[in-house]
């Protein structure tokens, strides 16, 4: 009785949440490396669910076709039709984990599984050209209006700023930028200085183009250390809907193990500003990228517009607002709310 009520005040407030769903919801942009960690499914999750967010586009830049296929799935699954494109020459490489033998694969898995949405399972190159699509959504949207959350490598973003003039804007991709783009967000890096893995992993010195030129919009930075030791999932894989594909992807990645949270921290950020978990470790100066990929921040007082974040809350109380939201978001979907009502 006592799981009846929680599950129908939990049906109720999700429902409410979604009824006052608002036309203030920042129009987003998620450029991912769904691939080689599960935190990237934890974000398209919470972007895809959530009332805070109109998720315009999702821009892929690992090349694989799981990946690809995957975010469809995801997508789909959570009712989601937002329009993919994935960085070219695709490969069908899965993710092997050579570093810790621990970590599963689980983009191919999620992608045959769960097939659906505007790619399924073998319709990998019907994706966008990732820059056309950048081209086409902010032409398309009102001034100063689009956060871009950048949450893995940068080749698309890099693709973006070399564009030019096309069939969807006469203006540059810095200009385009300029008039359309209201914030970037990105994962990666060390604050105020480090080596990470998404400024490293692919080709540093297109992190570098990136981050070094990217002018026209604030930049808003989200650490490694922000995340690293954030962990979450666990209520996702223990209390999660039984068909949910990110509890599928958390469970085939770390089997029964809670993971950093970069990604969910950083699309929560992107959705819903310093919130209660957030704020600024300096509103000043810049960040540099060298051409190994390693960052510092130039603490130039002379220079706005770029900022990284820190938490406002201790590192156990933002993974259990991640898991609380994670679950929130899984149980959110329609189909799902049906199953809720059928299991109670
Ligand atoms: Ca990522």
């Amino acid at each position: 009785m006592i799981h009846r009520l929680v599950f129908l005040l939990a049906f109720a407030g999700i429902i409410q949440a979604h009824a006052a769903s608002p036309t203030t919801a920042k129009r987003l942009i998620i450029d991912t490396d769904l691939f080689s960690d599960v935190d990237d499914a934890g974000a398209l999750l919470l972007a895809a669910t959530s009332s805070s967010a109109d998720l315009l586009a999702v821009n892929i830049n690992f090349p694989s076709t799981y990946s690809a296929l995957a975010a469809s799935a995801i997508l789909a699954h959570y009712g989601s039709n937002t329009p993919i494109g994935i960085r070219r020459p695709l490969t069908n490489v899965t993710f092997f984990d050579s570093w810790f033998f621990e970590l599963g694969e689980y983009t191919s898995k999620v992608a045959y599984h769960w097939s659906g949405g505007s790619l399924p399972w073998g319709h990998a190159e019907d994706a966008w050209d990732p820059v056309a699509l950048y081209r086409k959504i902010l032409s398309e949207a009102p001034d100063q209006s689009v956060t871009i959350t950048s949450i893995g490598f940068f080749d698309n973003l890099s693709g973006l700023l070399n564009s030019s003039s096309d069939i969807y804007s006469p203006l540059s991709g810095p200009d385009l930028i300029a008039a359309k783009v209201s914030e970037l967000v990105i994962m990666g890096g060390e604050y105020p200085s480090g080596y990470e893995y998404n400024f490293w992993g692919s080709n540093p010195s297109i992190t570098a183009h990136v981050v070094n030129t990217w002018k026209g919009s604030p930049i808003t930075f989200s650490g490694f250390e922000i995340g690293q030791n954030v962990t979450s999932g666990l209520r996702l894989i223990n209390e999660g809907p039984r068909d949910d594909p990110v509890k599928a992807a958390y469970v085939y990645y770390g089997y029964t193990t809670a993971r950093p949270s970069f990604d969910p921290l950083t699309v929560l950020y992107a959705m819903e500003g310093l919130s209660d978990l957030f704020e600024f470790g300096v509103e000043y100066g810049y960040n540099h990228v060298e051409k190994n990929g390693s960052n510092k921040w130039v603490y130039d007082k002379g220079v706005t517009g770029q900022r990284f974040l820190r938490l406002k809350v201790s590192e156990h109380e933002a993974g259990a607002e991640v898991d609380r939201r994670l679950l929130q978001a899984a149980w959110s979907t329609q189909r799902d709310q049906v199953l809720t009502r059928q299991e109670v």
